[in-house]
């Protein structure tokens, strides 16, 4: 490394809360756990933040003041505040919060002692929305996004005794943010997913790619990063079980690709093996546990380490099962794909943001595929390039915190949004960088479908050209006639590529009986999924589904009293956990599925 080189990296190591890229191992490292209660202060005016003439204020809420003389007021006091519990949504905390958007400022003392020549990291599992990060009275940085990890290094900020983290986060929505105005889900505010700090060696792994070479099932493929001062380092792999240790060097910026031939027994859904890598260094040593599989398309198939799979799958909101408000504990994870094995399926879409780890981990233990997405949902901003950017951060942070997952087989870049140059634009874009950072994984989206006569489906969106795997969204039956609706649809689409019905559906009460043209019974429900299925059945080009959706969740836009109260019912569970009746009619067609094979 050269001096000017040294030098810089100095300064930047030396910038009190430089903001990081999320450094994916951070997520995998053991550290401490902020967790817990932090003190909180709603502030619906912005007031700890703007001074009386809108300003940024200097002596904002995020200095955790305190009086210094009986003369002294100052009008909040985090130390007297009542507390939220981190993780957590603060919609579901608080009676008085359950609509609320808009800022909340949240606090939390600590106290930390730092070992020699190591560098500290404050890291954020999420926070919806826009979170600005403080430690003790300093700002570090702020992030965009309520779904991924973002984390900063606080070395040279972070004290024995007392620290303290101040947090705005806001959940105000707009329409140049990701996701727009207008969705289907409730706009859960918050420190959502885990708070944590984490200690590293001064030199660390920062990132590694672990998985098979795309359409080889014979070579292990990937690459390290090391971010630090001694960049220039032995480094090695070695997978437990497979008896394989393999040494390299990294350059001189810390990187270094490899790839060596390996006999690795095959993650699927029916053995979902994992084994423990090693990652080491000079300096750092890290593990996880990861399997190996292959995922590609040939023609209208898609193929599961190198055979035809049939995608039986189910979608699901990251909704709190029993108590809900956002999912995120490892209980709510089994709970939630402990019910799509029960269905059946061997695929869930996690729609329609990145969930939490917790999903991710257990479905790679379960033996579910995934298909991830990023709230690229309905009338985005095309033409607005921050849109496109933090679209594309955002699509980055996914792919870089779950890349070595097995259970991961695509990734989606949006979600039913409507036909037009600019759009088309933005989500090539958006496909593009998702193909740069991982080329393993299949390419996805969530399109529209037309009618070109009275009976006949069209699949023909431009988009489709770009993607690997057509995905595609139909309510007929529900917000299109009537269930029988269906039986003389056929379908067609102008690409040879397989298709997954990414979402069909109608709403049911749990509870509600009645003939099955009534409106919300759970017998209309169940007729539709019958009508659905007969029809699906005879797509040629069908590769797989998941319908509309495992469980009720809570979203504004579903108002009907005495029905909806403020949820969609589409879920084949209540939010309570209770089986309506076209559970059994998925679980039954899943369960032929699997005979025929
Ligand atoms: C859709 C959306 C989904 C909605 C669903 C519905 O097409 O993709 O987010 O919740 O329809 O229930 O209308």
């Amino acid at each position: 490394m050269n001096k000017i080189m040294i030098t810089l990296l100095i300064f930047l190591f030396s910038i009190p809360g430089y903001a990081q890229e999320s450094f994916m191992t951070l997520g995998e490292r053991s550290s401490l756990n902020l967790d817990g209660n932090w003190n909180y202060i709603i502030d619906p005016y912005e007031n700890g933040y703007y001074d009386y003439r809108w300003q940024p204020s200097p002596n904002g809420f995020f200095k955790n003041e305190k009086p210094k003389n009986k003369w002294d007021h100052i009008e909040y006091n985090f130390d007297t505040s009542d507390t939220l519990t981190v993780p957590g949504d603060w919609n579901s905390q608080r009676k008085e919060l359950f609509f609320y958007e808009g800022t909340i400022w949240y606090k939390k003392s600590f106290d930390f002692k730092k070992k020699n020549d190591t560098r500290v990291f404050l890291r954020f599992g999420a926070a919806n929305y826009l979170a600005i990060v403080y430690l003790n009275g300093e700002e570090l940085g702020e992030h965009e996004g309520g779904f991924t990890p973002f984390s900063f290094e606080i070395t040279n900020l972070v004290r024995e005794k007392d620290n303290f983290i101040v947090v705005k986060v806001d959940n105000k929505r707009c329409a140049e943010c990701v996701p727009t105005l207008n969705t289907d889900w409730w706009n859960y505010g918050g420190l959502t997913r885990n708070v944590s700090i984490i200690e590293t060696p001064a030199t660390f792994i920062s990132d590694y790619v672990v998985q098979l070479k795309k359409g080889s099932t014979g070579e292990i493929s990937g690459w390290i990063q090391l971010n630090g001062f001694k960049l220039h380092q032995e480094v090695s792999i070695a997978l437990r079980d497979a008896d394989i240790r393999r040494r390299y060097k990294t350059d001189s910026s810390g990187f270094v690709k490899y790839s060596f031939p390996a006999s690795v027994k095959l993650w699927s859904p029916e053995n979902p093996v994992l084994y423990e890598v090693t990652i080491s260094s000079e300096t750092d040593t890290i593990g996880g546990v990861i399997g190996f599989r292959t995922i590609e398309t040939k023609g209208t198939q898609i193929l599961l380490n190198g055979k035809p799979v049939f995608l039986r799958g189910i979608s699901i909101h990251e909704e709190a099962p029993f108590r809900s408000g956002r999912a995120n504990s490892i209980q709510d994870a089994r709970t939630l794909l402990g019910w799509a094995k029960e269905l059946g399926c061997n695929f869930v879409r996690l729609a329609h943001y990145p969930h939490n780890e917790n999903m991710v981990k257990e479905a790679d233990s379960l033996g579910l595929m995934i298909w991830s997405e990023i709230p690229v949902y309905w009338t985005i901003r095309w033409e607005n390039d921050q849109t496109f950017k933090n679209a594309s951060r955002q699509l980055s942070e996914m792919i870089a915190r779950d890349r070595n997952r097995a259970s991961i087989i695509c990734w989606s870049v949006s979600n039913e949004t409507p036909l037009s140059p600019p759009r088309l634009e933005f989500l090539k874009g958006l496909v593009r960088k998702a193909r740069e950072m991982d080329p393993t994984r299949l390419l996805t989206a969530a399109m529209e479908r037309h009618y070109i006569d009275a009976t006949t489906q069209m699949i023909d969106d431009p988009l489709g050209e770009f993607v690997d795997v057509l995905g595609c969204n139909e309510y007929i039956g529900w917000y299109d006639g009537l269930p029988q609706k269906t039986d003389a649809i056929r379908w067609k689409t102008v690409f040879n590529k397989p298709l997954i019905i990414s979402e069909f559906g109608g709403s049911a009460l749990f509870g509600y009986h009645a003939d099955s043209l009534t409106a919300w019974s759970e017998e209309f429900q169940e007729s539709l999924y019958t009508h659905q299925l007969a029809m699906l059945r005879k797509i040629p080009f069908l590769s797989g589904m998941s319908p509309w959706i495992l469980m009720d969740f809570r979203s504004p836009r579903r108002q009907l009293p005495g029905i909806q109260d403020f949820r969609n019912r589409k879920g084949l569970l209540s939010e309570r956990g209770e089986k309506k009746k076209a559970f059994y009619v998925l679980q039954k067609y899943y369960k032929e599925l699997q005979q025929e094979k």
